[in-house]
């Protein structure tokens, strides 16, 4: 597998908030990961650039993070075969609904993998993209195994008082 098959791409530096939880999810997986901004509106040509260069460059998967008119992810997978997953982050004007509905509503023809709003979203799309990658990869799966095993053993059976 190639050193970095993950490439996590956003609009702005103010997206990275959301999307470090796809990178650092990504490392507790021991995914390699090229982070990136990449704004479909503000550097149009580092889009074209990056998109159309991916798969030559070794990616074999593409996280892409964007808010408000969230054009990224769809005209990312308009120029790779690559799979593309899309995660809408939350906007300060309509609660990152904006960006879910730009993200989600691709027509027929080119598909992008719609996360959750925010960082539940960017979790999961490396989650997916880790999935992806284990489909080939032995050791991976089984990281990934041992990553939701984790994750059960840590649901306690009965809920105590927390804190106000
Ligand atoms: C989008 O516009 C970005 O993905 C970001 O979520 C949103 C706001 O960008 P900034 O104005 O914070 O740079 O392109």
């Amino acid at each position: 597998m190639s050193e970095t098959p993950v490439a996590i791409i956003m609009g702005s530096q103010s997206d990275w908030a959301t999307m470090k939880h796809a990178a650092l999810t990504l490392d507790a997986l021991g995914i390699g990961h090229a982070d990136r901004i990449v704004s479909a509106h503000r550097t149009p040509d580092r889009l074209v650039d990056f998109a159309k260069s991916a798969r030559d460059a070794g990616f074999k998967v593409i996280i892409a993070g964007a808010g408000g008119a969230a054009h990224l992810p769809g005209m990312t997978a308009s120029m790779t075969p690559l799979p593309v997953f899309g995660v809408p982050v939350e906007s300060k004007a309509l609660s990152g609904k904006d960006s879910l509905l730009s993200i989600v509503q691709m027509p027929g023809g080119i598909p992008v993998g719609t996360l959750a709003i925010g960082k539940p979203g960017a979790i999961n799309a490396a989650l997916l993209a880790a999935a992806v990658l284990a489909l080939g990869d032995a050791e991976l799966a089984a990281r990934l195994d041992a990553y939701r095993a984790r994750q059960t053993d840590a649901v306690a059976l009965e809920p105590v008082d927390e804190e106000p």
